[in-house]
């Protein structure tokens, strides 16, 4: 659910680092080069498909055989779909037969373990208690990444329940899917909630994955594992059958590789929905032919006479508790977006400090999770162990020992339970004004008008939690790597490698509500300019290859 800054407060512990970096580059079979699949793009996959250099169903093999190979060392997967070999093989006849239904066209794609699926897979959120449950239809993420072509591989490992339930636990970690490693430095927190979706996409286990946000899950993932996230406006994407925390924060998007491969993604999603009726705001909901066209938006020039602020205040409060790699990166990042064209101003949140010290954000969240979670529950076709609100769910969590209480603890729960008020209440209503407050006028949105600014920048550790508040966009790009010679930090908990060498971190442009065709333009402008995710490679990365599903057929 949240993100946290306090990295530099936690002790610091001495590892000597010994990481060395190969080179990956694609394979040459039979005269033919093969993309590596931890740098390929949308594009190349696609141009592979349509030669025949590949199939649908290579590509799923080899991606199966990737995760395989990884899995128990890094635990990202939770689930494979069984039967996304035969909806490969239908995409590879469907287009040996001349249909295409659109670029995802039999591209496979792992989608994180909250949001369900009507077929044989479980949807958890990490929880025992929801193994073996049953949603009446796929949920419309799913079902608009199916009508696109793509083949839903699998699902992700996430921290459990996106991070909305314990004060003691670890990014990455559920009870049903165990702990999740990040890639670039052994036992690297992946950071959360959608922790698979980022280690996956980031050392080519999918082309791309999606991940969920209600403050920070997509983001920061995404921060730590090299790669771009676009969380969108809340209500661009349906979160119909997503196990939710807050209908007010909570929005479904894309985490990959490239700017371009994450706009393919978010056009196969975006869109209204008769299941989510937050979706009817959007814009062009009631004609769709005005939809924007997010991949046509990757343009180098897009920086070019634009007005792009700084939340400098942001920078001055929070830096202090912000790394000084990072720091130097955006300083940097800063200054080249002013060469590509754009004219930079400090674009403030004044109601920062204010909102630091307030405590609505929690109650209205709390509320939300009340309501949202019981809504899902009653949702379900199949519920195994009968759980139809947050109560019965805390005792299924406090009793069942898989679910590792009391040592991780349910203090998020417990506080939600106390309050006892749920979103229909009328204490809800100021407490959300207030909160709209803090991310609008105060923050992200009244900074962008009074500055009349198109997008807002800050190093994406920072980024979150003020976009949140209102809903509005936000999309990270790599941006830099600790140093070689960093010092490891570890978590609260101890059990993971929070900073440590070659560790990466990411830019964020903040913009309005529905601006991500703008946000999308920005980032590819600053990604084809900087290339920041090809500088270092992951310690680990599977070593099967297309190349050896294609040779050994
Ligand atoms: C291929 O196209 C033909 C003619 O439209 C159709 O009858 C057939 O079912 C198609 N086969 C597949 C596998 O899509
Ligand atoms: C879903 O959970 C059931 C019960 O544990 C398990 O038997 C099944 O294999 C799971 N499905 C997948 C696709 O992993
Ligand atoms: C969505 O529907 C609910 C209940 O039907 C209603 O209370 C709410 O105001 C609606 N929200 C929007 C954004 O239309
Ligand atoms: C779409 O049409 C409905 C019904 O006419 C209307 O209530 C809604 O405001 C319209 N949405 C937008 C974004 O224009
Ligand atoms: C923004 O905040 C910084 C740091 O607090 C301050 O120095 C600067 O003057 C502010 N800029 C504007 C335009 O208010
Ligand atoms: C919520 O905001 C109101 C209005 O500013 C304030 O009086 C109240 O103390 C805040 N509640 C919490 C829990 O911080
Ligand atoms: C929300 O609160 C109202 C008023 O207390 C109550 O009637 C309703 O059952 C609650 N809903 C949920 C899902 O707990
Ligand atoms: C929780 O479990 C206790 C002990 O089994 C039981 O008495 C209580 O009714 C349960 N509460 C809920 C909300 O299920
Ligand atoms: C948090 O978990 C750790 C590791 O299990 C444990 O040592 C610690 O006592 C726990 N803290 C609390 C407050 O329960
Ligand atoms: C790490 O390397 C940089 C550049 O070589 C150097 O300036 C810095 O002092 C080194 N830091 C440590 C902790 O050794
Ligand atoms: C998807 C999956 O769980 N694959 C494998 C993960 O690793 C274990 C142990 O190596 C295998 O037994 C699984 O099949
Ligand atoms: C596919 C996968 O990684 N499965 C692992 C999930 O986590 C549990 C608990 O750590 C492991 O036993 C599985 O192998």
């Amino acid at each position: 659910m949240r993100t946290t800054i306090v990295t530099a407060l936690l002790g610091a512990v001495s590892l000597v680092s010994s990481i060395t970096v190969p080179p990956y580059t694609g394979t040459i079979i039979k005269g033919q080069q093969f993309p590596s699949l931890i740098d390929v793009t949308l594009e190349d996959l696609s141009t592979g498909l349509e030669s025949g250099l590949f199939t649908s169903v290579d590509l799923v093999t080899a991606y199966m055989d990737r995760i395989n190979e990884i899995n128990s060392t890094l635990h990202l997967v939770t689930e494979l779909n069984p039967d996304a070999l035969s909806i490969a093989s239908q995409a590879d006849a469907m287009r040996a037969n001349g249909t295409v239904v659109g670029p995802l066209h039999g591209i496979p794609i792992l989608i994180k373990n909250n949001i369900a699926t009507a077929d044989a897979m479980n949807n958890t959120a990490g929880s025992f208690s929801l193994v073996g449950s049953e949603v009446p239809r796929d949920s419309t993420m799913a079902a608009n990444l199916r009508k696109a072509g793509a083949v839903i591989l699998g699902k992700t490992n996430l921290s459990q329940w996106a991070n909305y339930r314990s004060d003691n636990s670890s990014n990455g970690w559920s009870a049903y899917g165990g702990q999740t490693y990040a890639a670039y430095y052994p036992g690297q927190d992946p950071s959360g909630s959608s922790s698979g979706s980022g280690v996956a996409s980031s050392i080519g286990l999918s082309l791309a994955a999606l991940g969920t946000e209600t403050s920070g899950s997509i983001l920061s993932p995404s921060d730590v594992n090299n790669l771009v996230g676009i969380k969108p406006t809340v209500g661009l994407t349906s979160r119909y059958l997503v196990i939710p925390i807050s209908e007010h924060q909570d929005t479904i998007g894309p985490m990959a590789r490239t700017v371009k491969d994450a706009a393919y993604v978010l056009q196969a999603l975006a869109g209204p929905d008769q299941y989510d009726n937050y979706t009817s705001a959007i814009p062009w909901a009631n004609d769709t032919s005005a939809k924007p066209d997010y991949v046509a938006a990757c343009d180098y020039n897009s920086l070019a006479g634009k007005r792009i602020g700084v939340a400098r205040n942001v920078l001055e409060i929070w830096g202090r508790y912000t790394d000084a790699p990072v720091l130097d990166a955006f300083e940097e990042a800063v200054s080249q977006i002013e060469a590509a064209g754009a004219t930079i101003v400090d674009a403030n949140f004044t109601a920062f400090e204010a909102w630091q010290e307030d405590g609505n954000g929690t109650l209205v969240l709390q509320a939300d999770f009340l309501s949202n979670l019981a809504n899902y529950l009653s949702e379900l076709t199949e519920n195994p162990y009968g759980i139809e609100n947050l109560a019965e769910e805390r005792n299924f969590t406090q009793s069942f020992p898989a679910e590792a209480y009391p040592s991780r603890d349910t203090a998020v729960w417990d506080s939600a339970l106390e309050q006892g008020w749920n979103n229909t209440s009328p204490k809800f209503w100021p407490a959300y004004q207030q909160n709209l407050y803090y991310g609008g006028e105060g923050g992200i949105l009244g900074a962008l008008a009074r500055t009349n600014t198109s997008a807002v920048l800050l190093p994406t550790q920072l980024s979150p939690s003020i976009p949140a508040l209102v809903g509005s966009p936000v999309i990270t790009v790599p941006m830099g790597f600790y140093p070689a010679n960093w010092t490891v930090t570890m978590n609260a908990r101890g059990n993971l490698v929070s900073t440590g060498p070659h560790v990466p971190f990411g830019l964020s442009f903040m913009g309005a509500k529905w601006s991500e065709a703008d946000l999308i333009g920005f980032a590819y402008a600053y990604e084809q300019r900087t290339r920041h995710r090809e500088e270092v490679q992951p310690y680990l990365v599977p070593n099967i290859e297309l190349a050896d599903v294609v040779g050994a057929s």
